[in-house]
């Protein structure tokens, strides 16, 4: 398996439609945030048979970053749990973005903190859109990507290279990581093998540090409402409608944040390995090991319509007559 990740509208769709040689997942038109959730998408390249996961990105529009990550570390979990071959990730950045702004920061934090020093071999950072822009620029920014951002994990090992658009750019991209050693990631370690919750890995601490800034943020904002409706007690009631309103929005954002605290204090590795305990009882005796983990590992992550068949054909040679669906 192979996973893609990336920002919002990063391209991280296009690259997986381009690999499978059809529109296998939806991309994204529009502003909005487009992929939901992580989908499973098997692809034949040359002898090799690849999976490869689409993942919702970070800083999405409607969504909060530990929604993403509760996502994520889920889906990643069940593969290291059922024994999946992990080749790496391949992280795609737009070289059009003309500044490395805070939320690039923020999302590719998280990104190193999932994968971990000792994985960061296993990453191919991956610019894309240069039929946007011209050469030169493009050039200059990879060169600063490079010498900056980057230079941590290139120090480590990652690699980095350019999508062209087209498939056979792809499949060279993911050629690169297929002659990889198998990996495990810093967040399955934690997960799976130490049992944390997610908001005690080091992606989870990053994600939820952040929630608790913005919480002191609306508290204190919040504070200086109440001190507001005291000055203005006396004032006109327009005006103290309006505190009203502030005040109920602050609020509003408040909750929402502790809730998604609440949400990352998960013990995802003991959640996945009840629900493949629970699969596993379901499917036909005797199966072999790879068939058994391919389709657990697909109804876990979820595939999108049409692939069923390619997964069937993986194993028809092997079980005769073997039935992919869950
Ligand atoms: N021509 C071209 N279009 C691209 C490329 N990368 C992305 N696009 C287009 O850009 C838009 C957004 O791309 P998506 O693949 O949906 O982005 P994403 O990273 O999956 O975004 P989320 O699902 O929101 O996380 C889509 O309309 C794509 O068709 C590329 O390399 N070349
Ligand atoms: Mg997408």
């Amino acid at each position: 398996m192979i996973v893609v990740m990336g920002v919002t509208g990063a391209g991280k769709s296009y690259l997986v439609n381009q690999l499978a040689g059809r529109e296998v997942v939806k991309e994204g038109a529009q502003l909005d945030s487009c992929t939901q959730e992580c989908q499973l998408v098997p692809i034949d390249i040359g002898n090799s048979k690849l999976m490869v996961m689409d993942t919702p990105g970070f800083d999405d529009t409607e969504r909060p970053d530990s929604e993403i990550l509760s996502e994520i570390a889920l889906k990643l979990s069940a593969q290291y749990e059922l024994g999946i071959e992990l080749k790496g990730i391949v992280y795609i950045h737009r070289i059009t973005d003309n500044r490395y702004t805070r939320s690039s920061v923020k999302t590719f934090e998280v990104f190193k903190k999932i994968v971990g020093a000792e994985a960061l071999k296993n990453v191919l950072l991956v610019t894309s859109r240069w039929h946007e822009i011209d050469q030169g620029t493009g050039a200059e920014r990879e060169r600063q990507l490079k010498d900056k951002f980057w230079a941590y994990m290139i120090g480590h090992g990652s690699n980095i290279s350019r999508f062209h658009g087209d498939r056979s750019s792809a499949v060279s991209l993911v050629s690169q990581l297929l002659c990889q050693d198998t990996v495990v990631l810093q967040l399955q370690r934690e997960l799976v093998d130490e049992g944390k919750l997610l908001d005690d890995t080091a992606a989870g601490t990053y994600v939820s540090d952040g929630l608790e800034k913005l919480k002191k943020q609306y508290q204190e904002d919040l504070a200086s409402l109440e001190r507001l409706k005291q000055d203005l007690l006396d004032q006109d009631a327009a005006m103290k409608r309006q505190l009203r309103k502030d005040w109920e929005a602050e609020t509003e954002k408040l909750q929402q944040l502790q809730q998604q605290q609440v949400s990352l204090q998960r013990a995802v590795g003991s959640e996945v390995h009840r629900e493949i305990e629970q699969k596993k009882s379901r499917l036909s005796k005797g199966l072999p090991i790879i068939p058994a983990a391919v389709s657990i590992l697909a109804a876990i992550v979820g595939i999108p319509p049409g692939v069923t068949e390619i997964f069937t054909g993986w194993f028809a040679d092997l079980i005769p007559g073997f039935d992919f669906s869950f």
